[in-house]
């Protein structure tokens, strides 16, 4: 009988810190498995937002659904800047909050580094909402992510 009360009491309390761990997210982010995503609606450049202190990271997408759940956070026909980039080598895309870089949503013909100076990932491109890889300098809306 104890044994059982305990049990039920561990388990209740999971139950509780599951719950605390959900509410963690700052007043405005929101979030998604153990992170904490925010679409910001001001217009910069990849560079800045990256380096905003109110963005801890552009945000970073490893599954489609991550990749859904981003999208649901930006406004439709709305490009948003993410944290992935091939700056430092062509072709090579990091994120900048350092996770792999495991997912991939480009559009059909992209990554395709336009012009030679296409190094920075924009989301919800064209009216498939796919990635495309565009000049660092655009001002852009975009998506950040922090821990909780
Ligand atoms: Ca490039
Ligand atoms: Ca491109």
């Amino acid at each position: 009988m104890l044994r059982n009360v305990l049990l039920l009491f561990i388990i209740f309390s999971m139950g509780n810190a599951e719950v605390e761990l959900a509410v963690k997210c700052p007043p405005g982010w929101t979030n998604f498995g153990v992170r904490c995503y925010k679409y910001f609606s001001q217009s910069v450049n990849w560079i800045t937002a990256e380096k905003l202190s109110n963005c801890a990271n552009l945000a970073s997408v490893h599954s489609k659904l991550e990749n859904d759940f981003l999208l649901s956070l930006v406004p439709s026909s709305t490009l948003a800047w993410v944290g992935a980039h091939d700056g430092e080598q062509e072709g090579q895309w990091l994120w900048s909050d350092g996770i792999a870089y495991d997912y991939t949503n480009w559009c059909s013909n992209e990554p395709n580094n336009y012009n030679g100076a296409e190094n920075c990932l924009e989301i919800s491109w064209t009216s498939n909402h796919c990635w495309n890889d565009a000049s660092c300098l655009g001002s852009k809306k975009y998506v950040c992510v922090t821990d909780m």
